[in-house]
């Protein structure tokens, strides 16, 4: 094992550094290895001003870790045949929201910035997720109603930004959402609008005509970094890095090409593509990736499979994806022009089998209450009225249920993350039977549509999922499934 701690640590180079241009909300491991390259790519070959500055809006952690090494970090691309270091410059500072709103509002509202990106995961949009309108009880927008001069989510201090530069006489900023949502760009525009109209709604209709929220598609898989990942990093590079990323090879970005004032880094010199609909890709991403995600995390979790490429190693389980995307998923997709969704599965396949990912089952379980609905919910509903058979994709929704009732098919307990997951337990708990559990958990009408809770279909076959899961475990249902 090597002493990172006897290393020096990673530092910037004295390349001139960008001005800003971009500040970024939510600075995460996915952004730094997605976003930011992509940016630093663009602003490589066409120049620009798109320096970025980060903004942590819960935990210092982040910013303790950049900013001694002058906020560069290691992006560590891990293909089945090697690795390769990329040394990543591009952030100028890490900003903690908590700690100093007022910086970061000054920051937004410079005139210099013209893109305000956001990963701030499906609940930090405080959105009801199965009907997309603003959650005005949600603690963050609670306190954003009771003091917008110091907001607290992401969308107070976009709202808050945006009025001081209306004030100021500026042009707003494009806001580009980089999360999984389903017309991600709508969903934003949608809460903005509804908390600047709760504050102002001459702020609100401002908004509404000059300011942009493109919708995009991500992806990239970026698994959490572990201690020993930044160990073996240490290693390799002979210097020692706080927060590098680990990401795969592959890579997409698709972006509505709607910026305000059509200004923005010259993205498609580097492969982003620019499209005027976002949303056959976005389908085709949520439900064929991130939806089978879900389920093997769950299917994984509950049969004591720590990683989806374990996972997917297991016959069966690969045997049982596949099927999802030939029987359930695919059929329902109308593909972008030009792809084979077929062989976009087969690619989705190796990728997930890429042993040099150690993407934990747990990490994708986590905040299942806000993942289900656009990742595996309406995709039943859909294929259950067009007379498709979706037991697999039920499998994963009662796999869910057995997760977040927090005890694996070995009885051991889960360390389940959700912002519900108290509530899940309680309801789980109260059920003595498992259709008592299910009927519990189907009343949460923030997850489950009263269209799909009300198909006596849907309901008579997620429970007999349940009670298979509950009486046999995750791995002899998912060898049923396919047989
Ligand atoms: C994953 C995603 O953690 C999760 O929920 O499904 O982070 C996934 O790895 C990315 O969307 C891939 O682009």
């Amino acid at each position: 094992m090597t002493d990172v701690t006897a290393l020096q640590r990673l530092s910037r180079t004295d390349a001139p550094k960008p001005a800003v241009g971009v500040i970024h909300l939510g600075l995460g491991a996915f952004y730094r290895a997605h976003g930011a390259i992509y940016i630093a790519e663009a602003m490589a070959k066409s120049g620009g001003d798109w320096g970025i500055i980060g903004v942590s809006l819960k935990s210092p952690t982040q910013a303790e870790r950049l900013k001694p090494q002058g906020c560069a970090y290691t992006a560590l691309e891990l293909a089945p045949t090697g690795r390769i270091a990329h040394h990543v410059e591009i952030v100028q500072d890490v900003l903690v929201a908590p700690h100093d709103p007022a910086a970061v509002l000054t920051a937004m509202a410079d005139e210099a910035v013209k893109i305000v990106t956001l990963t701030v995961t499906e609940k930090g949009y405080c959105h009801e997720p199965s009907t997309g309108r603003l959650n005005q009880n949600h603690p963050d927008i609670q306190q954003d109603l009771a003091d917008i001069a110091n907001p607290a989510s992401a969308l107070g201090f976009l709202v808050r930004a945006l009025d001081i530069r209306r004030a100021a006489g500026l042009r707003p900023f494009t806001v580009l959402t980089c999360d999984n949502l389903p017309d991600n760009g709508r969903v934003v525009r949608g809460v903005v609008l509804e908390l600047a109209e709760l504050i102002d709604r001459d702020l609100r209709d401002w908004i509404a005509s000059e300011c942009r929220f493109p919708a995009t598609m991500v992806d990239r898989i970026v698994p959490a970094t572990k201690p020993e990942d930044i160990d073996a990093l240490g290693a390799d590079i002979g210097k020692y890095d706080a927060s590098p990323v680990m990401m795969e090879p592959f890579r997409q970005w698709v972006v509505e090409d709607d910026f305000v004032d059509g200004v923005r880094p010259d993205l498609g010199a580097v492969g982003v593509q620019l499209v005027a609909n976002v949303t056959p890709f976005e389908d085709m991403k949520l439900r064929c990736l991130n939806g089978t995600h879900s389920s093997l995390a769950y299917l994984g979790y509950l049969g004591g499979l720590t990683t989806i490429s374990d996972t997917v190693a297991d016959p069966d389980y690969a045997a049982f994806v596949k099927g999802l995307w030939r029987d359930e998923i695919i059929p329902g997709l109308t593909p972008p022009e030009g792809v084979d969704l077929h062989a976009y599965a087969d690619a989705l396949l190796a990728r997930y089998q890429n042993p040099a990912i150690r993407h934990l089952t747990w990490q994708i379980a986590m905040d299942g209450s806000q993942k289900l609905p656009q990742r595996i919910l309406t995709q039943v509903g859909e294929g259950l009225d067009a007379g498709r058979p979706m037991a697999g994709l039920i499998l994963a929704v009662a796999a869910w249920m057995r997760y977040v009732g927090g005890v694996d098919d070995a009885g051991a307990p889960i360390d389940v993350r959700d912002p519900m997951a108290q509530r899940l337990k309680a309801l789980s708990d109260a059920g003595a039977a498992p259709q008592d559990k299910v009927q519990n958990l189907l009343g949460l009408n923030d997850i489950f549509p009263v269209s799909l809770t009300g198909n006596a279909v849907f309901v008579a076959a997620v429970t007999e999922a349940y009670t298979g899961l509950a009486a046999h475990g995750a791995r002899v249902m998912v060898a049923r499934a396919i047989s």
